[in-house]
């Protein structure tokens, strides 16, 4: 069927809809976790329009991922494949993010591997992971140094000859970073970081493993909102030889841009990262409160195993489904709609309109929007 036959049926819904909107949205049933409706599966690709990328929300003008989308590359999975690309003092990299007010706990499950997909990353300091940053109020034209302020998990390949499965983990106060590498059993963990107060708790899991408490930070400076999300970088000794301010404000592959000198030729480009979060999951904490008013960064005070009764697992539940939500919003409303009946017809891949996934916006995606109107899923 193509769009010329059916133009009617850009106004079908329209009695259905004036049957639905009497269906206000409840909050009967609602978790109390308000940070719920932040939680992506990955499971649409539409839900990629729900996260902000620091190169275009700071106006840099120049992507840092070759590869970003959601349900596409990889079924269920949002895929990041960086540029080469770094995050370390100056360094900002790519950041895929939702701003989040007060505590928090952010939960990714992720695979990752070289460009070939199956290998350790060969390139130095090649790894993807839970982020944190205070956000910044800049422009290429305003940027100065000394203004990045995050702490960051990750899994990959950071400094070993020959290369291995290493955690990350960096804390960067004013652009002064300080990392830590340790050994990981493989290319797959959940992890996870809890801001509570002025404490960061970052944690991890391997598969059939339990939860560990990785590090604990106190970061009396970060603000009432962060960002909070996802990041690759990769391919470190080629980064490095750039000034700081043209690597943030570059797609570093080749061709370069007219007026950006390559400083050591001799140096190839050597990105090599895949990146698959399988989940991305926001929830509120939820403290014990015989820990009330201690200080969750200090071991000396709040042991791992009280950190572990109420992080790692017990954080989150998967987020349910929102099967009309063609935005990633959690919530079906005319935005949605207007999605489904602007692609009406279409056939193809990525189309955010294809709410079952079956290649084709139609009426069965329309039943999907229809049937959830006005429903939040949280
Ligand atoms: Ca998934
Ligand atoms: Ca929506
Ligand atoms: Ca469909």
């Amino acid at each position: 069927m193509t769009p010329t036959e059916s133009p009617a049926m850009r106004h079908a819904p329209a009695p259905l809809l004036a049957a639905l909107l009497p269906f206000a949205p409840t909050l009967a049933g609602a978790s109390p976790n308000d940070l719920a409706h932040l939680s992506d599966e990955f499971a649409h690709p539409g839900s990629i329009q729900a996260w902000s990328r620091i190169e275009f929300i700071e106006q840099w003008n120049a992507s840092q991922l070759e590869v970003h989308d959601v349900d596409l590359t990889t079924p269920g999975a949002m895929t990041m494949v960086p540029f080469t690309v770094s995050w370390f003092q100056n360094y900002r990299g790519p950041f895929v993010f939702k701003p989040v007010e007060g505590d928090f706990v952010f939960t990714v499950h992720l695979t990752v591997s070289g460009r070939d997909g199956v290998s350790v990353p060969q390139s130095q300091y090649s790894l993807a992971g839970a982020f944190i940053r205070a956000p910044r109020d800049i422009t290429p034209d305003t940027w100065t140094a000394g203004g990045e302020n995050y702490v960051f998990l990750s899994l990959g390949h950071g400094d070993t000859t020959p290369p291995s499965w290493q955690h990350e983990i960096k804390t960067t106060e004013n652009s002064d970073s300080q990392l830590f590498l340790t050994p990981a059993p493989g290319p797959t963990a959940t992890l996870q970081i809890a801001r509570i107060g002025d404490a960061v708790i970052c944690l991890r899991r391997a598969p059939g493993q339990s939860w560990q408490v990785h590090g604990r930070f106190h970061r009396d400076d970060f603000p009432q909102t962060l960002q909070v999300g996802v990041v690759t970088y990769t391919d470190w000794l080629k980064c490095q030889i750039f000034d700081p301010f043209t690597h943030n404000s570059t797609t570093l592959t080749l061709p370069l841009p007219d007026g950006v000198n390559d400083p050591n030729p001799f140096i190839p480009f050597a990105p090599d990262l895949i990146a698959r979060f399988d989940f991305a999951r926001f929830a509120r904490p939820q403290v014990p409160a015989e820990l009330a008013g201690l200080d969750l960064s200090d071991p000396g005070q709040v042991p791992d195993a009280a950190l572990l009764a109420f992080l790692g697992e017990s954080a989150h539940s998967p987020a349910p489904p929102c099967p009309g939500d063609t935005n990633g919003d959690r919530t079906v409303n005319f935005a949605d709609l207007n999605t489904v009946l602007g692609q009406f017809n279409e056939t193809g891949d990525g189309l955010f309109g294809d709410l079952d996934g079956d290649g084709d916006v139609d009426f069965g995606d329309l039943n999907l929007v229809l049937s959830g109107f006005n429903q939040p899923c949280r």
